[in-house]
């Protein structure tokens, strides 16, 4: 992902996924309705698989460069790419983003949510609503005509007025057929650089904000992602297209 072509997708493309993006939000809030203290990460995600499958789909994630679980789910200081397990049961306070991506028809829907288990902190609560405005103020930045740069820079300057920080190791990213393609979306970077965007084009943006340092340390497992100070951090995402009639959120449930 990065240097190679982008691919524009066609209207019958664009189609399929509209039809996995609309699965993939379902997917998602049934999941949500399942936060509560008390359930186990892994309890979601054997949900999650089962979900998928009898809507007709497969789970991206799971055996994806050997991820070992259908679904991410990251709490409190896991910044992504959180494992679901089973000694992990959810309790009052914490934030847990739950990350989705079905593949319908060969077409891969992607959106993530963080949802509050109980009662939030006044911190958590500030961070979860500032990431999930930092995403729609990301998609208000997008325009057929416009730089890849402007939806970074219109993000960080959003997050980083509250003093919090974005995560620069993990990006938005072209999506379609191929789960991971170009173009590579940085949450961060300034107005007016970057590539063309273009009708056709299909990318997630999906920001990782965190309340102190952007860095992040991976644990031993190589896969789950966190804060190199442990604060918390949070991430909303949808996948979206520039058509002719302008830009469109595929991962809505409409
Ligand atoms: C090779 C993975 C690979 N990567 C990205 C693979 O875009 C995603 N969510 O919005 C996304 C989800 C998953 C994912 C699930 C598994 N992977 C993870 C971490 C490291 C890595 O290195
Ligand atoms: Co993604």
């Amino acid at each position: 992902m990065g240097n190679e072509n982008i691919i524009l997708l066609s209207a019958r493309e664009i189609e399929k996924m509209r039809q996995v993006g609309k699965l993939a939000a379902q997917l998602l809030e049934h999941l949500g309705k399942m936060v509560k203290p008390g359930i186990s990460t892994y309890e979601l995600d054997q949900e999650a698989e089962k979900w998928t499958q009898q809507h007709g789909a497969k789970s991206a994630p799971l055996g994806y460069h050997g991820f070992p679980r259908s679904i991410c789910t990251s709490v409190n200081e896991v910044i992504c790419h959180g494992i679901p397990n089973k000694s992990q049961i959810l309790k009052d306070g914490d934030i847990i983003n739950i990350d989705v991506t079905p593949i319908l028809d060969g077409y891969h829907g992607d959106t993530s949510k963080t949802f509050f288990v109980g009662t939030p902190s006044d911190e958590a609560k500030q961070l979860v609503e500032v990431t999930q405005e930092c995403l729609y103020r990301g998609i208000n930045a997008v325009r057929p005509g416009g730089r890849i740069g402007d939806i970074g820079a219109a993000i960080q300057e959003y997050a980083e007025s509250f003093g919090y920080s974005v995560v620069r190791n993990f990006v938005g990213h072209g999506i379609g057929r191929t789960f991971h393609t170009a173009p590579q979306v940085p949450h961060y970077g300034k107005k007016g650089t970057g590539k063309k965007i273009r009708p056709g084009m299909v990318f997630t943006i999906e920001p990782m904000i965190n309340i102190g340092t952007w860095e992040a340390d991976v644990l031993e497992d190589g896969w789950t992602a966190l804060t190199k100070d442990r604060k918390l951090s949070a991430q909303f995402e949808h996948t979206i297209a520039i058509t002719s009639g302008g830009v469109e959120i595929l991962t809505l449930d409409k």
